[in-house]
């Protein structure tokens, strides 16, 4: 009987990244690999969660730290981890996937808004558009936010809230 529900249950099983961190309710999933924004973003859905929503200081330094802290990550491909905001429905409004505008929260940019910084010129094809934890600076990353253009290939951070009871 354990081997028949061993044999129907195999199928299910995926591979999940061993890269966890917990915070309150919160769980965040860290995926090594070459993804696009979209295919992240696509991804954590499938999988009952979302791209990592860091409104709260608390949340974001939970995983930076975890990152800073774990050498497979900071080795990751990509230069960085796809995190679940973006400003492709109106250029410099940044907003997270659950609809929150970015700025009207707490906030982590590197060395500030990516509207100050010069690589988001919206002229250039195929802008800037969405988030990542950045491995800046090369010699001491310290993973705080950039936009990044959304084909570019890189892991990502999902996000699972269960509610508590
Ligand atoms: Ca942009
Ligand atoms: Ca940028």
């Amino acid at each position: 009987m354990l081997r028949y529900c061993l044999l129907v249950l195999l199928p299910f099983v995926v591979q999940a990244s061993p890269y966890n961190v917990h915070l309150d309710s919160y769980r965040w999933n860290i995926v090594l690999g070459d993804f696009t924004w979209f295919e992240a973003r696509d991804a954590c859905d499938a999988s009952g969660g979302r791209l990592a929503v860091f409104d709260q200081k608390n949340k974001n330094k939970a995983v930076r730290q975890f990152i800073m802290a774990t050498p497979e990550l900071k080795e990751g491909p990509g230069g960085g981890f796809w995190i679940g905001c973006h400003d492709l429905k109106c250029e410099g409004v940044f907003e997270w996937v659950n609809g929150i505008e970015v700025s009207s929260m707490w906030t982590q940019w590197y060395q500030g808004p990516p509207t100050e910084q010069p690589n988001n010129n919206p002229a250039q094809e195929g802008g800037q558009d969405c988030c990542q934890l950045w491995k800046k600076p090369q010699n001491k990353p310290v993973y705080h936010w950039d936009d990044e253009f959304c084909d570019a290939e890189k892991g990502y951070v999902c996000e699972y809230h269960h509610a508590e009871c």
